[in-house]
């Protein structure tokens, strides 16, 4: 089953967005397999943004995720990166489609309420760097899977 790595970030926690946003991902069909709600230290938000290091926004980003307590979740699903970065929306809110999470609740990339992998081998490298093994639960059986993922 295809891993995804997903932040809920400090302005979606201190927004009161925190179910809000899991509701979207567990009615997407999304199953949960890690979750955990801590402050991020800075060489855990630098590791995770390191592909960014020499952006311009870097510092300000770095700032931004540990500013404030954060929900980190690995989903697990047909697809799953791709159908959570759907979810999610476009990078810049002003961008994202209605019906995303960014495009109906956020309005500026510096505030763009949620992270999520941008391919399977960086999901697998992020949950890694974010979860120890004995903290995930992996492929359980959800009672409704039958209802969500079809096995031919
Ligand atoms: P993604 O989160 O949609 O994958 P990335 O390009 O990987 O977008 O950028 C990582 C994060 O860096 C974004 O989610 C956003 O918070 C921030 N970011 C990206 N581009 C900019 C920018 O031009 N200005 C400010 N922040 C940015
Ligand atoms: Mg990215």
């Amino acid at each position: 089953m295809e891993r995804t790595f997903i932040i809920i970030k400090p302005d979606a926690v201190q927004r009161g967005l925190t179910g809000e946003i899991i509701r979207r991902f567990e009615q997407r069909g999304l199953r949960i397999a890690g979750l955990k709600f801590m402050q991020v230290e800075r060489v855990l938000a630098e590791a995770h943004y390191a592909v960014h290091k020499e952006r311009p926004f870097y510092k300000s980003l770095v700032e931004y995720i540990i500013s404030g307590p954060v929900v980190a979740m690995v989903l697990e699903g047909t697809n799953a990166v791709a159908a959570a970065r759907n979810t999610i929306g476009a990078t810049n809110p002003a961008d994202a489609t209605a019906g995303s999470i960014r495009g109906d609740l956020g309005l500026e990339i510096g505030r763009n309420l949620v992270h999520g992998s941008d391919s399977v081998e960086n999901g697998e490298k992020e949950i890694a760097l974010w979860f120890k093994p004995q903290e995930l639960v992996s492929s359980w059986e959800r009672s409704t899977d039958p209802w969500i993922f079809e096995r031919r």
